[in-house]
């Protein structure tokens, strides 16, 4: 293993060299807004799109990895586009996020349930402690770029974040950010 130097453009999110990237469309992430109707009228209005890619750089047998999320800008209804969320498999891996371009916010819920959230903006290196579940939100009108850091083994558990939601949802208020509670969270935990 050798030491390497990536190029990052905080305009784009690319990422080079690189090992690998995905795109997810909105059409496969209808489960995580919270107005199931709306999510329908946008697509048969607008039809499908990006809603995000991650382009990861990553040395086999390292302990860290990172890379870029580039999110496109855009609502379903009131509710701003965002990244499926999760939590890491292990309890005991972090992350970081740090913005390049955009504005948003990342919404973290711990296990217990404790919500917080940081601001996403360029200058701005956010902390994930281990085992809090991430979500990025665009609330801008330009591409929310940042740039993660986080361990190889960390995993990803989507399950809880897909079948129960967080307990809030991101949402536009009179031209503000506003934060409610998720009509959808399941109640029990
Ligand atoms: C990030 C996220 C990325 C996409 O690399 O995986 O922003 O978000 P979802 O994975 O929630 O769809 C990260 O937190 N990795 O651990
Ligand atoms: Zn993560």
């Amino acid at each position: 293993m050798f030491p390497a130097g990536v190029t990052i453009d905080p305009k784009t999110g690319a990422v080079s060299p690189n090992t690998g990237t995905y795109t997810k469309h909105l059409s496969e992430l209808r489960s995580i807004y919270h107005d199931g109707a709306e999510f329908d009228a946008r697509l048969a209005r607008q039809g499908d799109a990006v809603a995000y890619t991650v382009i990861e750089y990553r040395e086999p047998g390292a302990d860290i990895f990172f890379g870029t999320t580039t999110m496109s800008p855009g609502r379903i209804g009131d509710e701003y586009f965002m990244t499926r969320g999760h939590f890491h498999e292990r309890p005991d891996r972090g992350e970081i996020y740090y913005t390049q371009s955009g504005e948003g916010v990342l919404l973290m819920q711990s296990r217990q349930g404790e919500m917080r959230s940081v601001e996403m903006k360029p200058g701005v290196c956010a902390f994930i402690p281990p085992d809090w579940a991430h979500r990025s939100i665009n609330t801008g009108e330009q591409p929310l770029i940042f740039v993660w850091c986080c361990n190889q083994d960390a995993g990803h558990d989507y399950d809880v974040i897909v079948t129960r939601g967080m307990r809030q949802i991101v949402v536009e208020r009179s031209g503000a950010v506003a934060y409610l509670p998720n009509p959808k969270f399941a109640a029990g935990n």
